[in-house]
């Protein structure tokens, strides 16, 4: 996905949303937090107790893989991704705990008028996916996913809600989903806009977690807290 795709493809998301405003919003918010954030440990200054690499590969590990795949951590520690791809190959680090909150990079968003909408910059090679709505009169815009491409988190009461990539977010693993958004390494980040190159959790409670990557969901891991 190239730098106008996302845009564009983001801006599909908010058309079939809420408010255009609302999303864009957030949208800069995290641009704004990603671009300001450090190449490895956290934005905090936290320092991890432990590091797994995302992508990259080499001869002992997958490319399309994460490295270590099994993390072992104690109650309170910090866990953080660090994307190491050299090509621009967006990863997620994904927690579906609840299985209502699988999702994709793009999914369908249906639209009861067809929205004005034009590719960025203007004559630039753009065009959004829009089709008849099976359901009603409306249309079908497949759009990037927002809850995939930028880190989010559904809590267990089901409400969502945007958080900063490189400030551990605290899991108590009670949440729904909790999810990295896109990581890339640093030089890409600014073809995925609101992406990051890092991610971090601090975890609260003992149990298992598993998680995923959305672009490629055979990309599995997982940290084992006691
Ligand atoms: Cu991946």
């Amino acid at each position: 996905m190239n730098n106008k795709t996302a845009i564009l493809t983001l801006i599909l998301v908010s058309v079939a949303a809420v408010s255009t405003t609302s999303i864009l919003a957030s949208y800069k918010a995290q641009a704004a937090v990603t671009s300001s954030s450090t190449t490895t440990g956290t934005a905090t200054g936290t320092k991890p107790n432990a590091e797994i690499k995302v992508g990259g590969g080499n001869a002992t590990y997958p490319f399309m893989g994460y490295n270590p795949q099994t993390v072992q951590a104690k109650t309170g520690d910090t866990i953080v991704w660090n994307a190491v791809s050299p090509i621009a190959e967006p990863h997620t680090v994904s927690f579906v705990l609840d299985n209502k909150t699988m999702t994709a990079p793009d999914v369908p968003f249906a639209a009861s008028t067809l929205p004005q909408l034009s590719a960025l910059p203007p004559g630039s090679n753009g065009q959004p996916t829009v089709m008849p709505s099976h359901q009603g009169n409306g249309v079908i815009i497949v759009g990037a996913n927002a809850r995939a491409n930028l880190p989010t988190i559904i809590d267990k009461t089901g409400s969502p809600r945007m958080i900063n990539a490189t400030t551990p977010y605290h899991m108590d693993g009670t949440e729904k989903y909790v999810n990295s958004g896109i990581l890339v390494e640093k030089l890409q980040e600014q073809f995925f806009p609101g992406s990051s190159n890092s991610f971090a959790i601090t975890f609260e409670k003992a149990g298992t977690y598993s998680y995923t990557c959305v672009f490629h969901p055979w990309m599995t891991g997982q940290v084992v807290v006691k």
